[in-house]
């Protein structure tokens, strides 16, 4: 690529701070008119291991979806290839920050009517060596070369090109029923300890294992969607549902002899969430998945995956009340005081309370708090949903059984709970507690309006951990430990540690559990440290030590009592491991 002469590259530089202004995202050049190309250089690089970019930037499946090229008679030429090319790496790098129209969501709005008056040169620049915000420096961090850079700058001027819509038909097209229901066990065909039993996400293989919860052994390895992202289970505790990046759901049956998939679909082209009915008298019933593409919403028979109902998500933006062409959506529960589902959308800012009670009238409460909601959990008298508005910096305290916003709680920066972990704080009650991507704090809020009503809903404490880019924190009612990884953190040994606080003594700080080094893995690379999980009995934490798919993984068990190591579980089909499911726990939201 030519990337511009010093002089030219200030003046760009200085052009685009006026382009950058209102979103407060500037090139990282732009820390001086003066900047010449090494100081642009060293300054972009600061911002390489930006953890929340990195988190969000990760591949969507619609890179490998058709899609009609869309040029833009005002953008500059482009051939059919290199649009092809620009498609295939926005979708692999961009879109999931800058959104699949472009509209922006934690990146910029990248429309053509923004873009095209910018130039390619300015473009360029920008893609090249990144901005403050935590645009990545994509040229100078070795990711792309400058060919891609110019194509990339070139590509978005045009019109973006729109992914397929995913209806009924699209999705019966996809429905196997491997397994019908009278065709299953009518009881329990093996002696697994199915409450103990653990389903660990193998990202990059498309596989979940099962593990044995009480043998450490690995029960079988099964086939899921592309880039697997959660499990959860049914009311009863015997399906395992899985989703995949692809919005592929497996329903996976526990009670057969060996525990395999039942029945399958895809949803839509892309997705992250996943559960079923819970409410009493709708136990196992429906299923429900939430897709980022199409924005959507799909609920199912609980027996076979049947799609009956898709309720599209696209709407206005809570506040600004200003219309967006794809909400995602992010976290769903299953209440446990009513018929509904809880559905957190992402871009909206809204939580809907979905009532499955008769489908064919569907009823729905909208509550609006804070863009962008992600991430969150129960606390521990279920009645509160937690949900992280990650770009607002705050909780939204959901109210399941009044259908109401309890509360918006300010806390760090990004929080990022996974399921949040509850306990009970010696001063201030029962809290749920929250780590942060983009600092070092966890926040403590308090979770009991009834006995503890001065601290309801207030962060009653700020702990300190040992840096940013936290995941996900966990406790359980017979633990006296809370722990929370930081994968994300650019220092590798806090990325393949975890620290443990004493619940009853939190203002020792924290001990450091080097669970990588523990696990013994000789390979050079990632070996970060990801997703505390307990077992049934409250006695043990198991982690993940995720490495690159040609590096070694494992699964390391610590005892919680002492804190010393107990297991380290490897084994060649181990690919990826990430986040990881106990059966009990996750079926009755206990963390
Ligand atoms: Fe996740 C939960 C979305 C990247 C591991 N992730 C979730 C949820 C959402 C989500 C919406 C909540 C689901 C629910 O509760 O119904 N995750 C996204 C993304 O959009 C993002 C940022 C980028 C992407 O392209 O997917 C992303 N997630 C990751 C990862 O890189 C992680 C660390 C590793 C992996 O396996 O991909 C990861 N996400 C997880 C895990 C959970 C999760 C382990 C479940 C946490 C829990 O305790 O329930």
């Amino acid at each position: 690529m030519n990337i511009p002469h010093p002089a030219r590259l200030a003046a760009l530089v200085l052009a685009a701070v006026s382009f950058a202004a209102s979103a407060q995202d500037k090139p990282a050049t732009a820390a001086s008119a003066a900047a010449a190309q090494p100081a642009a250089k060293a300054d972009a690089e600061k911002h390489i291991t930006a953890p929340e970019a990195a988190y969000q930037g990760a591949a969507s499946p619609l890179a490998d979806e058709p899609m009609h090229p869309n040029a833009n008679p005002n953008a500059p030429k482009m051939t059919e290839a290199e649009f092809e090319l620009g498609r295939k790496t926005y979708f692999e790098r961009c879109a999931g920050c800058h959104g699949v129209l472009r509209k922006g969501a934690t990146g910029k709005p990248l429309t053509p009517d923004i873009t095209v008056p910018k130039g390619t040169d300015y473009l360029k620049v920008f893609i090249a060596y990144g901005s403050p915000a935590g645009m990545p420096n994509w040229l100078t961090s070795g990711e792309m070369d400058e060919k891609t850079v110019d194509i990339m700058a070139r590509y978005v001027q045009q019109e973006p090109p729109v992914p397929p819509e995913w209806g009924l038909a699209e999705m019966k097209a996809t429905w196997k029923v491997l397994v019908p229901p009278e065709k299953r066990p009518t009881k329990k065909m093996n002696n697994f300890n199915l409450d103990n039993i653990f389903s660990t996400t193998l990202r990059d293989a498309g596989q979940i294992a099962l593990v044995d919860g009480d043998t450490k052994e690995i029960i079988s390895i099964l086939n899921t969607g592309y880039a697997v992202h959660i499990s959860r289970m049914s009311a009863s505790g015997r399906y395992l549902f899985v989703i995949g990046r692809d919005a592929k759901v497996n329903m996976i049956d526990l009670w057969m002899e060996k525990p395999d998939t039942v029945a399958e679909i895809r949803v839509g082209l892309e997705a992250r969430s996943v559960d079923s009915s819970k409410f009493k008298g709708f136990e196992d019933k429906f299923v429900i998945a939430g897709t980022y593409w199409p924005p959507q919403f799909t609920i199912m028979k609980g027996a076979t995956l049947e799609p009956l109902k898709i309720v599209s998500t696209r709407g206005m933006v809570v506040g600004t009340q200003e219309y967006h062409p794809e909400p995602r959506v992010a976290s769903i529960v299953a209440s446990h005081f009513k018929p509904e589902f809880i559905v957190n959308v992402k871009e909206t800012g809204k939580t809907l309370m979905v009532d499955y009670s008769n489908i064919d009238a569907l009823k729905m409460t909208e509550i609006g708090s804070a863009p962008f909601l992600h991430d969150g959990g129960f606390d521990s008298s279920k009645r509160y949903f937690m949900v992280a508005a990650n770009n607002s910096n705050k909780i939204s305290v959901i109210d399941a059984k009044d259908g109401k916003l309890a509360a918006i709680v300010d806390v760090g920066k990004i929080p990022h709970p996974g399921r949040g972990a509850n306990f009970i704080h010696p001063k201030y009650g029962p809290v749920w507690a929250t780590g942060h991507l983009g600092d070092e704090t966890i926040s403590l809020i308090g979770t009991d309006p009834v006995k503890h009503k001065q601290y309801a809903f207030k962060v009653v404490e700020t702990l300190k951990g040992p840096g940013g880019g936290a995941l996900f924190i966990k406790s359980h009612p017979k633990s006296k430990h809370l722990y929370s990884d930081a994968p994300l953190n650019p220092d590798p040994k806090i990325s393949q540690a975890v620290v443990v606080y004493d619940i009853n003594n939190l203002d020792k700080g924290y001990t450091v559990l080097p669970i990588a080094e523990w696990a013994g893995i000789k390979d050079d690379g990632a070996k970060r440290v990801v997703q505390p999980e307990y077992n049934k009995a409250g006695d043990e934490v198991w982690f993940s030590v995720w490495s690159a798919k040609d590096k070694e993984s494992a699964l390391v068990v610590v005892d919680d009592k002492t804190l010393k190591l107990k297991k380290v579980i490897k084994d060649p089909k181990l690919i990826t491991p990430t986040g990881h499911f106990n059966v009990y726990n996750t079926q009755r939201d206990v963390y």
